[in-house]
């Protein structure tokens, strides 16, 4: 039977899941990206500096990769030297983007897949919000099925965490996860001049000046989120791994992995990132050829050929083709499908050795869970690999601070060429994130953007391969078809955003 798990809720953008249930197995799926943006065709013809503006538009909760992304194409462009202020400044706006990113993931998005909120019915303390809580959850029960009510009920019928205390705690983290995500916010909009969308950051390095005081307010916000990410974070995600063991086996994606590396500690080309940049197949890790990345569109809602490279895409919307039920392109690497993200990002480092911070975690984690590195790739393993990149990420950028030189300029020359063109590449939370761009006489000629989402949601491509998240779906098995809980827990893990895969 062929039951469509969308609108899917709690993910950004309009998707939809067509799975194909027989004896309770999930034997096909589709990810249908459900609908068209455009962005590539509207930046055509305007000043090349409008484009990590505009990009940012894409998204409100990954805007600032989308700017640095960007800028990193034109840097490449324009033949830009980076002054190791302006890569610093980057690297703490951004930073502190995934921080908040992976909270808003974990406890908005994700946990309540897991805890049980009607657990708040037994709360006998006194805390003002989850009094508020206790109220609506009565509130909404009471109304029944009948009346669904945002943002904790209805949800989907399954097994939830069964421990009331643990169950109490985490809806107490939820609620206090938003006044961290704040803090991390707060925290970026100090170089970045605002959230969501950057006013500052510009190919070459950022606009806001360095001044002592800046970086000690940016010291203290990112203090108080690592003490969170520290004391409740990973706990939580811990507990849901405790009371859900067998999601370390579900969710596998069946390709490789790709990450573009994040947080540069050197200056292009040839960075050291923070987390190493790096393309895997069969457990072989190699460098990142962007040449061998193409998009397929035999079963995109596109008319243009199938199988361009980056510099070469076209984007002529056709919503009627044939065989097509995504607005999503099919990206593959050297022809083949792979998986980008927390998982992504960790494995790789993790096999390249690079970082003894992350390969002791992983050890550690994998230790207590009784389960090798590999099953990183699972729906705990991408709630894991975010929770222990957030614990990296904040020391890095408490770190990073010290390493800003007073007087130094934050900003490149910028000379925008008559001709040019540049990739830049960078790691969003979701994944991978590449943009190009082509200039001919002083203005946008082209621009490609080749995003995480596009990858992690993608339909299948020419030859039939489904995509990251499709082939994570596919052989699950579902305890009740209509719903699929176990499916959406995939899906969450993935923590698509479609306004991004369409862009
Ligand atoms: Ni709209 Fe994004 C991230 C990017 S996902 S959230 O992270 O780029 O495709």
């Amino acid at each position: 039977m062929k039951i469509d798990l969308g609108p899917v809720t709690r993910i950004e953008g309009h998707l939809n899941v067509r799975t194909t249930v027989e004896n309770g197995v999930v034997v096909d799926a589709q990810c249908m990206s459900e609908m068209f943006r455009g962005f590539e065709v509207l930046l055509q013809g305007r000043n090349p500096l409008d484009a990590q503006q505009i990009t940012q538009r894409i998204c409100g909760v990954c805007p600032y990769a989308h700017a640095i992304a960007s800028s990193r194409a034109q840097e490449n462009a324009y033949k830009l030297q980076v002054p190791a202020n302006g890569r610093i400044l980057h690297n703490l706006i951004e930073g502190a983007n995934h921080l908040y990113d992976y909270l808003l993931q974990f406890y908005q998005l994700s946990a309540l897949d897991f805890v049980d909120v009607t657990a708040i019915l037994q709360y006998k303390g006194k805390d003002a919000e989850l009094l508020k809580v206790r109220q609506w959850v009565q509130a909404e029960l009471s109304r029944g099925k009948a009346f669904p009510a945002a943002p904790f009920l209805p949800r989907l019928s399954g097994k939830y965490i069964a421990n009331a205390d643990i169950n109490i705690g985490a809806i107490k983290h939820y609620l206090d996860a938003m006044e961290i995500q704040k803090k991390a916010n707060q925290a970026a909009a100090i170089f970045g001049g605002k959230f969501p969308h950057s006013t500052a950051i510009f190919p070459g390095g950022c606009t806001q000046d360095v001044r002592i005081d800046l970086i000690a307010a940016y010291q203290a916000l990112i203090g108080e989120v690592k003490e969170f990410i520290t004391s409740k974070y990973i706990p939580d995600v811990l507990a849901v791994a405790a009371a859900f063991p067998e999601y370390w086996k579900i969710g596998a994606s069946k390709g490789g992995f790709l990450s573009h590396g994040l947080l540069p500690l050197s200056p292009a080309p040839n960075s050291k990132h923070l987390f190493a940049a790096g393309v895997m197949f069969d457990g072989q890790v190699s460098a990142v050829d962007p040449k061998q990345i193409t998009q397929d569109i035999l079963h995109s809602k596109y008319s243009s050929p199938s199988g361009l490279k980056i510099q070469d895409s076209t984007l002529t919307p056709s919503p009627h083709k044939e065989g097509a039920y995504s607005w999503s392109k099919a990206p593959r690497y050297g022809g083949r499908m792979l998986e980008v993200g927390p998982a992504a990002r960790v494995l790789i480092d993790y096999h390249q050795g690079n970082n003894p911070v992350l390969k002791e975690m992983v050890n550690k984690f994998a230790g207590v869970a009784k389960i090798s590195p590999k099953e990183l790739n699972s729906v705990l393993g991408r709630h894991l690999c975010r929770a222990i990149q957030a614990s990296i990420i904040a020391d890095f950028l408490l770190d990073e601070t010290e390493r800003l030189e007073h007087g130094a300029p934050a900003m490149g020359n910028i000379v925008i060429p008559r001709s040019g063109e540049g990739i830049g590449m960078t790691e969003a939370s979701r994944g991978a994130l590449l943009h190009y761009i082509r200039i001919e006489n002083y203005k946008i000629a082209k621009y490609e953007c080749v995003v995480p989402t596009t990858w992690n949601a993608s339909p299948r491509d020419d030859k039939g391969q489904p995509g990251a998240m499709e082939s994570a779906l596919i052989g699950t098995r579902v305890a009740n078809p209509e719903e699929q809980i176990e499916s959406l827990r995939i899906v969450h893990s993935f923590d698509p955003c479609i306004a991004c895969a369409v862009h």
